[in-house]
């Protein structure tokens, strides 16, 4: 040994110490390479998860995107209810009801809707204008002349998300307020957009009324899946969809101008209601006006600028005059007292005029300009 060592110029100490460097050598050699394993392992599980996303990714494009929904659409014939109605959620309801013994004093709801922002969307620059209760703004651009603005709240964070619907392509584009966009091929030429969340999950469902065959197609948020029925007249009609039984899911609803009437379709029972208020030649203007978590019926008439709404929690209509000729109608909840409040946005002078429900006063802002579409919606920015 120590010949050994010597031969090779060590002493006993040296060569322990060798014999030391070289176990700790391998014992590094070990572990860079059970390193290099385990990086081995890490970097295939990044690939797999990789390949697993772009596969769901992929599946839920071919699910939801503009093609599959687009040949359903088109080819979908006229006539009477063509799917089964939505299925009722089982989710709890969104309202908490106070009884004394059988009786229903009250109903409280755990989640308030944030107030309405004052905006506008201008069609020369696709750009969004929003005026906030404290007195800020934001402006994105978004949209194109010629866009139709849909705003909702289609990815369902509380707020609204800045929207356009092209007629000449028929393709809805949205910019989720939670980040990233979509572009959906829904509707064909003619059809009325009338965005709502119909199946009450708290996302904005893409949803047209074709008046040619007096029918609703809906893509549900819940499950992707086209909803359509038969509801309505082609001519004369105008969707006035709402939650007119306070179940939380928006009801496909028209106004028929001609029998100035609104005609329901009750999402709580596949009930059909109808309620006549004012004439023909009135706007519909429904909200929820008595704060009660109903959809109140409600018009008004241009040739008066007086407002008719029937309080869903009393039954009597309210007439109030509010507003002037070329006014436009912009009901909505400003003074977040969850009632909405009557008002009405003057092109000519970019001014809102609001009926606080709180105490109904006037309250008056100038936000927008002459051919501006005022937008009012809690985007919450
Ligand atoms: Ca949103
Ligand atoms: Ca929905
Ligand atoms: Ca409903
Ligand atoms: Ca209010």
């Amino acid at each position: 040994m120590f010949r050994k060592s010597s031969v090779l110029g060590l002493s006993i100490g040296q060569a322990k110490e060798k014999r030391l460097q070289v176990r700790v050598e391998k014992q590094e050699k070990e572990q860079s390479e059970l390193r290099r394993s385990r990086r081995a392992f890490a970097v295939l599980g990044v690939m797999v998860l990789l390949i697993f996303t772009i596969g769901a990714l992929a599946n839920w494009r071919s699910g939801n995107g503009p093609a599959a929904s687009a040949t359903t659409l088109a080819g979908q014939p006229a006539g009477m209810l063509l799917s089964p109605p939505p299925t009722l959620s089982a989710t709890a309801p969104s309202k908490e009801y106070v009884y004394a013994g059988s009786a229903l004093l009250a109903t409280n709801e755990p989640f308030r809707q944030p107030p309405d922002d004052f905006a506008v969307w201008r069609p020369s620059s696709g750009t969004w204008y929003v005026l906030n209760a404290q007195q800020q703004w934001t402006a994105q651009q978004w949209g194109t002349n010629g866009d139709v603005p849909v705003p909702g709240d289609y990815d369902g964070d509380g707020k609204t998300d800045f929207s356009v619907f092209t007629p000449t392509n028929n393709t809805w584009y949205i910019s989720y307020s939670s980040g990233g966009s979509t572009s959906v091929y829904f509707a064909t030429g003619g059809d009325l957009v009338a965005p709502a969340d119909y199946d009450g999950d708290g996302k904005t469902d893409i949803a047209v009324f074709r008046p040619s065959n007096g029918t609703w197609y809906i893509k549900r948020s819940s499950d992707g899946v086209l909803y359509s029925a038969q509801f309505g007249l082609s001519t004369g009609d105008t969707p006035a969809s709402a939650d007119y039984d306070g179940d939380g899911k928006a009801d496909i609803a028209v106004w028929r101008d001609g029998a100035a009437s609104f005609y329901v379709l009750k999402s709580s029972d596949g009930q059909i209601i109808g309620n006549s208020i004012g004439q023909s030649g009135d706007i519909p203007v429904v909200g929820d006006y008595d704060g009660d978590g109903i959809a109140d019926y409600a018009v008004r008439r241009p040739s008066d600028d007086t407002w008719r709404i029937r309080n869903s929690s009393t039954g009597v209509i309210d007439s109030i005059a509010w507003g002037q000729s070329g006014d436009k109608l912009v009901q909505g909840d400003y003074d977040h007292d969850a009632k909405t409040d009557i008002a009405v946005w003057r092109p000519s002078n970019g001014v809102w005029y609001v009926r606080k429900s709180t105490t109904n006063a006037l309250y008056a802002v100038q936000w927008g300009q002459l051919y501006d579409i005022p937008v009012p919606a809690p985007y919450r920015r």
